[in-house]
Parts: C-alpha cells; structure tokens; sequence
C-alpha cells in the first residue's frame, strides 16, 4: 500500500472539513464519556457534546494546556482503559515537568502513518534505506520514524542517536538512502562525513530533519555537506510525536496531517481565534486518537498557517516552520529545557538562584552555559572543594535535564541585577 494517500492527501476543501466536523463531533462525545477531567474543563464553561455539531463550534470548548497535563499525570486524561493502551512515550529530556502519552494499536497505526506520509513526500519508496539516527526510547523521534519507515517499505536502520563513527560507517556498507535526524546532529554528521573523506562515498539523497528550530541557512549547509535534499519535519508528543506536520518538495511550509489534527492559530495572551495568515500559538486538537486524544491544547509553538495552493497537490494546511515559542521552554540539542528546571537543582544543590543560562550554536551545536552564583560559603572553600561542587551540580543538572550544560562557578554577587525581570537566558541563536 502507498502512504502518499492522495485520496486523503489531496482531498477537497469541502471533504476536509466533513471529515474533520464528524471526527470532531465524535471525539468530543467520546471523551466526555470516558475522561471526568475533560467534563468537568467543559462543565466549567457551560459546553456539552450537544453543543459541538461541526468544527466550527471547536471555540466553544477550553483550551488544554501542559498545566492540565501535568495536573493529571500519570493516568489521569487517559480516554481508554489501560487494557487496550499498548505504548507510552514521552517528551524530550526533562524529568521534573515530563509529559507521558498513551496509544492503543490504532493510535500507533494513524501515527506510522502520518511519518510514512512524511517519508514518501520526501521521496522515500520501499527501494530506500532509511537510516533512523533520531533516539530511541521514551522519546517518539526513533519510534515515529521507525514506524513510518517500515510502512513505506524501508529497508530500516534502528541506528538511535551517537557512536558517530559507526552511523558514518553503516551509512556507507549498507548505502543508507534517507537520513532521519535532527537538524544539529544532521550537520554533525556532515561534518564527521567531511573530516573523514567519506562523502563521496555516501548514497543519501533526502534528509528527514526536525524536533528543534533550525534556518534556511543551516539547511543548505547540511544540503552541501550530505549531498542531500533536507526536509523538515515537525510533531510533539502530545499530539503524537513526529509527523503532525512535514514539507513535501516545494519546501514552502509543513502540511498538516488535517484528516487527524484541527489546526488553530490564536492570540497567545488573548486566547481569540486568529483568522489564516496571522502570526500565533498553533493549538490543536486531535480528532482520531483514541487513548490520549486532547482537545485544543496548546502547544505554545508560534506559528503562520496558509492554504495557498501548493505544487505538490496536497491539499491540507500547510504551517510555518515555528518562530518562537509563547512560553520559557528552549530548546537545546533537541531536548526541550525549562529555566525553572534548572533554578530547583541549584536550589537543592545549596546555590542561590542568581544565575544566566547562555545558549549559542556554534558549527550547527547548540552550547549550553550556565553561569551560577556561589553562595559566600563555598566561595571560601578551597578549589579542590570548589570544584567537586561545580562537579555534583553538572551530574545534577544532567540529570534533571538529560543534557551536559558547561557550569561556570562565580564570585557571589558577580551577575548582574536586574531592576525589573531577571534575565535567566542569553540564547545567541539564531533560530528563526
Ligand atoms: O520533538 C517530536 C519530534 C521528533 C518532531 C522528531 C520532529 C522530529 P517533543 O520532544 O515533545 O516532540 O517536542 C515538541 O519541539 O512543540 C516544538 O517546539 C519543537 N519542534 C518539533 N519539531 C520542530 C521543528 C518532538 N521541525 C516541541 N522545528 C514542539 C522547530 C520543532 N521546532
């Protein structure tokens, strides 16, 4: 079977928009009956099932946010009993404010899916091999693909992320044909590829690259290194992982899987339902999910979306590549980081929380610094002593984080004060 479903794909406005008001309809009836949380969230607001007849009554119902997530972990939004949930997968790096998902056997079917639609509009057929270097695990980057790939037909590469060296090797014994990683690791790769002389014996020819931002200009400088034509891909765990959306050729925009997902734009400090074209929080809601389907949830990704005509033939929404984030959350080496992770490991390691967090991307790596304020206590402390501290909180924070950040101890009262908000983050990226 082919996963460019141009019977779904390239679908009429009309046929969409039946689709999406009969899913939605029953998606909402179907969480009513079976989440008290979600009733209670729409009982708040006066909303019942009776009153969502199409998708243009989804305003009517609350918003969903990574509080109410949090609020019910670890079971508590789960629409399906446990006995027909088969796979749990989670958000990137954190472990203070981790975000589990669920999925029964349909859910992990329309997710493949949606990554083999991904894969086939970056060209991919069964003749391919697709070499799958995002990680595997909780995180849904090597699982997605992973599924996705087997779909098209792939020959598959579970490789996960790291050991360089061999990734580079098996990329030439096996002539890996499609790269899936992300974009930092991606353009390491090239550069490893580079130093090594091994590019031309590489057979890649497309690139399948998302999780983090990443510009037109470290696109083309993966392009040049790998040879390859460098597609984005874009997805969060929420919602499923990867796959919500991906470019086809034209390269102008991410198509939205919209036979499964509601895409909205709104006002982040507002909450009002911004008409297309306009800059805002892309929120959506999942209408084909079973065991964790959530319901305009907001993902604080800032986004465009359009409906011009693309040259590909698909007809579904395409959205921006995101331009910003309507919360704290970075994103570094494609691990999601929240400011206030690291404050509570300082603060249980003994620091005060007078820091700066300094990201930068430096040869397509992202760096990641912070500098941190040490009490008076350990500043008379001998540098042995010193330096076993900075020591504890490095393996602290990598193990809050799921990252190494550089720790640079400093004088007590050596940052500098700010009369209004503190500024914690220093990011010198340029992202988007
Ligand atoms: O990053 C899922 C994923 C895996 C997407 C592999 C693409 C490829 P989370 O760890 O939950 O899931 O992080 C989701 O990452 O809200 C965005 O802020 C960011 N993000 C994901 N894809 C892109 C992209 C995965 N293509 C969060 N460009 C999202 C920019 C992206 N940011």
């Amino acid at each position: 079977m082919s996963y460019y479903q141009p019977g779904i794909e390239c679908a009429s406005q009309e046929q969409i928009k039946k689709w999406q008001d009969e899913r939605l309809v029953k998606q909402v009836q179907h969480v009513w009956d079976s989440v008290p949380y979600y009733r209670k969230k729409m009982e708040e607001v006066g909303v019942s099932p009776a009153d969502i007849q199409s998708a243009a009554d989804l305003h009517k119902l609350p918003f969903l946010t990574k509080d109410d997530l949090r609020e019910c972990y670890p079971y508590g939004l789960l629409a399906k009993p446990l006995s027909e949930c088969i796979r749990i997968q989670s958000t990137s790096g954190t472990t203070g404010k981790r975000v589990v998902a669920f999925y029964t056997q349909h859910d992990i079917d329309l997710w493949e899916d949606c990554c083999a639609r991904a894969i086939m509009a970056a060209g991919g057929t069964n003749e391919d091999v697709c070499h799958v270097s995002y990680g595997y695990g909780l995180f849904t980057g090597g699982p997605g693909l992973n599924g996705g790939s087997h779909k098209v037909g792939c020959l598959t590469l579970p490789m996960s992320s790291g050991n360089t060296e061999r990734q580079l090797q098996f990329m030439v014994d096996l002539g890996s044909t499609i790269l899936c990683c992300t974009p930092s690791y991606a353009a390491y790769l090239g550069e490893s590829a580079q130093e090594a002389g091994l590019q031309d014996k590489l057979k890649l020819k497309a690139g399948i690259f998302g999780a983090e931002a990443w510009t037109e200009e470290m696109r083309r400088d993966i392009e040049k290194k790998l040879g390859i034509k460098a597609y984005d891909i874009y997805g969060l765990t929420e919602i499923s992982g990867p796959g919500v959306s991906f470019e086809c050729e034209e390269q102008t925009g991410m198509h939205i899987n919209e036979d499964h997902f509601i895409a909205e734009i709104i006002n982040p400090e507002t909450g009002e339902v911004l008409p297309e074209g306009e800059k805002g929080e892309l929120v959506f809601t999942s209408i084909t999910k079973e065991a964790f389907p959530l319901l305009r949830y907001r993902t604080r990704d800032i986004c465009v979306l359009s409906r011009k005509k693309c040259s590909c033939g698909r007809t579904h929404v395409k959205m921006s590549k995101p331009m910003g984030r309507s919360d704290d959350m970075l994103i570094i080496r494609g691990v999601n980081v929240f400011p206030s992770q690291i404050e509570t490991v300082l603060l249980a390691q003994g620091f005060p929380p007078n820091y700066q967090i300094i990201v930068d991307r430096v040869n397509n790596t992202d760096t990641f610094d912070i500098n941190v304020e040490m009490p008076p206590e350990i500043f008379s402390d001998t540098v042995r002593d010193v330096t076993a501290r900075e020591k504890e909180l490095v393996a602290a924070l990598k193990a809050m984080l799921g990252i190494v950040a550089k720790v640079h101890l400093m004088a007590p009262k050596s940052i500098q004060r700010s009369e209004g908000k503190a500024v914690r983050v220093v990011d010198k990226r340029k992202l988007f």
